[in-house]
């Protein structure tokens, strides 16, 4: 599946960029109709909570979810994500959970590509996200949403996760559904910065969310904005420093993210669900099911409105390192 010298490319850099791995228009076909319903759906969700006055319908997708996220204060976004959120779980906080996006996460050339990385035995993990970012302009004069949905600072995955997953082995693997180019937002990573290890990250005050950032004196001078075209699958190591330029285009940008692990070992987020994706070992015990992965989160909703966990952070936010 991937050659000596990608291997070795990976394993140096700290990334891993694999050009045409998808068959875009082909492999994102049933992603993108699934979307369509999503967001009509939740066009009439939140105009049924009184969050939005029109569902815009007459608007194609790309301009339907620029209009909507504004619209409903952010709102929109919770719908689109396939995960929920770190913190504020009620009974009726959106996500979804499809069998599209399931399919995509059990792609067997994806698990293929994750098998030559990590193993067989593998375990998808819940640290996952559809990111479809609208242009920055849809956020004119609303710093607040811009910052949270627009861009994404500098961190490291690892830093997402609890520190009982320190010894994981989670690789990151990102897929642009559509383009990503340095106009319309994509990703920077820091080359080789996964060898200096677990950096600080401090709170991001700009963000009414409570995301953490890597201090800019800590990213370093060596920064690569990465350009991918649809279909294109990027490999991160789960200490590489990376973050995303603004949306400065017209349109929106579209990408899948997902971590795996090998079976077995803490996930980051034990209360959120994840599942085993393959076992060559035990291959009855692989998830198959779509409607059972949107029963696991649908159980985990239910808890984390009862029991939320006491924080997600790692870094206090008066940490001295970030004064
Ligand atoms: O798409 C982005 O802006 C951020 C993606 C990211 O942080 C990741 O894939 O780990
Ligand atoms: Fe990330």
């Amino acid at each position: 599946m991937l050659t000596t010298a990608q291997h070795e490319s990976f394993a140096h850099q700290g990334y891993l960029l694999l050009p045409g791995f998808f068959d875009a228009a082909v492999d994102f076909a049933a992603l993108r109709a699934e979307y369509e319903d999503v967001l009509a759906t939740a066009a009439r969700d939140l105009a049924a909570r009184g969050l939005v006055d029109d569902t815009h319908a007459d608007l194609s997708f790309g301009d339907r979810v620029a209009r909507l996220v504004r619209a409903s204060g952010g709102e929109l976004h919770k719908y689109l994500d396939i995960t929920l959120p770190q913190r504020g779980v009620g009974t009726e906080t959106p996500m979804h959970a499809g069998p599209a996006v399931f399919a995509l996460m059990r792609d067997p050339r994806l698990l293929d590509l994750v098998e030559a990385m990590i193993g067989p035995e593998i375990y998808s993990n819940p640290t996952q996200h559809v990111r479809i970012k609208p242009p920055a302009r849809a956020f004119d004069g609303h710093d607040r949403l811009a910052n949270e949905i627009a861009t994404t600072v500098w961190h490291q995955d690892q830093g997402t996760v609890i520190p009982a997953a320190d010894a994981t082995r989670m690789l990151t693997v990102f897929i642009a559904v559509t383009p990503a180019t340095k106009e319309n937002g994509c990703l920077l990573v820091a080359p080789t910065s996964h060898k200096r290890g677990l950096a600080l990250h401090c709170h991001n005050a700009r963000a009414s969310f409570s995301s953490q950032a890597i201090p800019d004196r800590l990213v370093g001078e060596d920064r690569l904005a990465l350009e991918m075209q649809a279909g294109d699958v990027l490999l991160l190591d789960k200490l590489t420093m990376h973050a995303s330029l603004p949306n400065l285009s017209d349109e929106i940008r579209w990408s899948v993210d997902l971590r795996y692990n090998p079976i077995g070992q803490p996930t980051g987020r034990p209360w959120f669900p994840g599942f085993v994706a393959r076992s060559r070992a035990a291959p009855e015990r692989e998830l198959r099911d779509a409607g059972e992965w949107a029963g696991l989160w649908a159980g985990a909703r239910r808890r984390l409105t009862i029991d939320p966990p006491a924080t997600f952070q790692r870094w206090a936010e008066d940490d001295p390192g970030c004064a």
